[in-house]
């Protein structure tokens, strides 16, 4: 039977932002844009896990503009990987790390295996490795995806994380066609929930509501065997809006409901935070056009495309099966 047989960090949540300790591991000396959520993902991240953590990051603005020439942010061990390589690279580290301790190479202590990766190098090219990585229970690890919703660094290509109609380099609005985007954002935490049943836990979250993703990165690494969180993060390059608006944006994503906040530990779900006031009646969602008409990127949109956007979330909340979680219906409901 597969075991993990060296120590687990405990990492308790913290309780209260005054918890939070000051010391930062992702510091100064990046060159993220200004307003930039993932660089504030990868901050409280790595307060969250604290000094005895490894940081793997594949090719995207998380590595590019923290490590350039000769510089970066990170003062806690970190290593690029290539695009697609976010779970091979988090899992052939955490089976390195085990072998040393089994052999007494190294002494047994328990140290955080973190691997982030972009939506492009997650949802799209990644997914394989992640998929693979999730089904090793013998492995204490996190992969976390930061989801500016394209492919950023290489300026604005649309993924499969993009939301429909937006405007990028790959969709741009034309005056023959004025939707060049028509799928569905992919379903990356709840594909990944429904397929690997052994993954301990799963989880989405929003730097807007920080102290909350913080204790969600926390019990990630604390509860043993390999682990995803995927995070919405709003990109003022790509998303074409004022930097001063990017933790308002990251609270419109989740009060419109269109980015539910939820945790899947031991296979049992739990909506945290405003989605679980909105599922329960306490907090009623806000229209979905307060979050997109605060963007460029929707500039184009004219009444009957607000209204198919409105119409898929409000579907997403009372039709899905698991409504923000799990999308397909049962035949007995119809
Ligand atoms: C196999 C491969 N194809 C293409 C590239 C070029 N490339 C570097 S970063 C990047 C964008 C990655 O997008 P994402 O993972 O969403 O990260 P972001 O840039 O948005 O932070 C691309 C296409 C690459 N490095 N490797
Ligand atoms: S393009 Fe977006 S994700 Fe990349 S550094 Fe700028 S704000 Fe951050
Ligand atoms: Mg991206």
């Amino acid at each position: 039977m597969a075991t993990i047989d060296y120590p687990l960090p405990k990492l308790e949540p913290f309780k209260g932002q005054k918890k939070i300790p000051l010391e930062e591991f992702f510091t100064s000396g990046h060159r993220t844009c200004q307003g930039c959520e993932s660089a504030l993902v990868m901050k409280m991240m790595a307060k969250a896990a604290g000094p005895r953590s490894i940081i793997l990051g594949s090719t995207g603005c998380m590595y590019v503009a923290n490590t350039t020439y000769y510089s970066t942010s990170w003062v806690i061990p970190w290593m690029h990987t290539q695009l697609g390589s976010s779970g091979s690279a988090a899992l052939g580290t955490a089976m390195g790390l085990k072998a040393l301790m089994r052999k007494g190479k190294m002494k047994k202590e328990p140290i955080n295996v973190i691997a982030f990766c972009g939506d492009g190098g997650g949802a799209d090219m990644g997914l394989a490795a992640i998929s693979a990585t999730l089904t090793h229970p013998d492995y204490n690890l996190l992969i976390l995806m930061y989801d500016n919703e394209s492919y950023a660094n290489t300026d604005i290509q649309l993924s499969g994380s993009t939301p429909y109609g937006a405007n990028t380099t790959f969709s741009p609005p034309g005056t023959v066609k004025r939707i060049l985007h028509h799928r569905w954002k992919k379903n990356m935490a709840g594909m990944l929930a429904a397929g690997h049943p052994e993954c301990k836990y799963i989880a989405t979250v929003d730097m807007s509501y920080g102290l909350q993703a913080m204790n969600c990165v926390r019990k990630a690494l604390s509860i043993g065997g390999p682990t995803f969180i995927h995070s919405l993060d709003p990109c003022p390059k790509g998303w074409d809006y004022d930097p001063m608006i990017s933790h308002e944006l990251g609270e419109l994503a989740v009060t419109t409901g269109v980015w539910p906040l939820y945790e899947i530990e031991n296979g049992v779900l739990k909506l945290y935070g405003k989605t679980k006031e909105i599922a329960e009646g306490r907090y009623k969602r806000l229209p979905v056009r307060d979050y997109l008409l605060r963007q460029g990127r929707f500039a184009h949109f004219i009444e009957e495309d607000f209204d198919y956007f409105q119409n898929k979330i409000d579907q997403m909340w009372q039709k899905w099966l698991i409504p923000g979680v799990i999308p397909f219906r049962r035949e007995i409901d119809q």
